[in-house]
């Protein structure tokens, strides 16, 4: 794949997943904060997947022959009101990278690099899942309303969360 439309592309989701990162690290150290340990780990295991998510995309760049560009990566929020703006937001932000990662899509299909469409797929269905867990996760917020017994028992079951590279 030598298209430079491509692999510029490539080389910002590189920038957003590692964004991801930074942003899903600010959240766990605000649960970290409160004490809340179960949140707390849900965030450190989704640090490591979006760091593997950027090495995937950067290992792929050096696989076809691409240049990797590093840009600056943004600073992250890392003040938040509640448990359920920290999810608002973080659901949000895997919208905006399912958004990201469609657009690499669609460039792979104008262009008909096969190759690429096939490694995108991955992402895709990781997308997919990544929006279902943290809506998931969101609206039993919504449903416990601030009540701190819920917010123990849900702390509870993401402390559950394991890492699985
Ligand atoms: Fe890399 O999936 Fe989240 O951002």
């Amino acid at each position: 794949m030598q298209n430079e439309k491509m692999i510029q592309a490539v080389n910002d989701q590189v920038n957003k997943e590692l964004f991801s990162a930074y942003f899903y690290l600010a959240m766990q150290a605000y649960f970290s904060s409160l004490n809340l340990d179960g949140f707390a780990n849900y965030f450190r295991v989704q640090v490591q997947e979006e760091r593997d998510h950027a090495l995937g995309f950067f290992n792929y760049l050096n696989k076809i022959g691409g240049k990797v560009t590093f840009a600056e990566i943004q600073k992250p929020q890392s003040e938040f009101s509640s448990p359920q703006e920290v999810f608002e937001l973080a659901l949000k932000h895997e919208q905006f990278v399912t958004q990201s990662i469609y657009s690499l899509m669609n460039i792979a299909r104008e262009i008909q690099d096969h190759t690429t469409e096939i490694f995108l797929q991955w992402y895709i269905t990781e997308q997919a899942e990544e929006e279902e867990n943290m809506g998931r996760v969101l609206n039993k917020l919504k449903l416990i309303k601030g009540d701190g017994a819920g917010l123990f028992m849900i702390d509870s079951e993401l402390a559950q969360r394991i890492y699985t590279p």
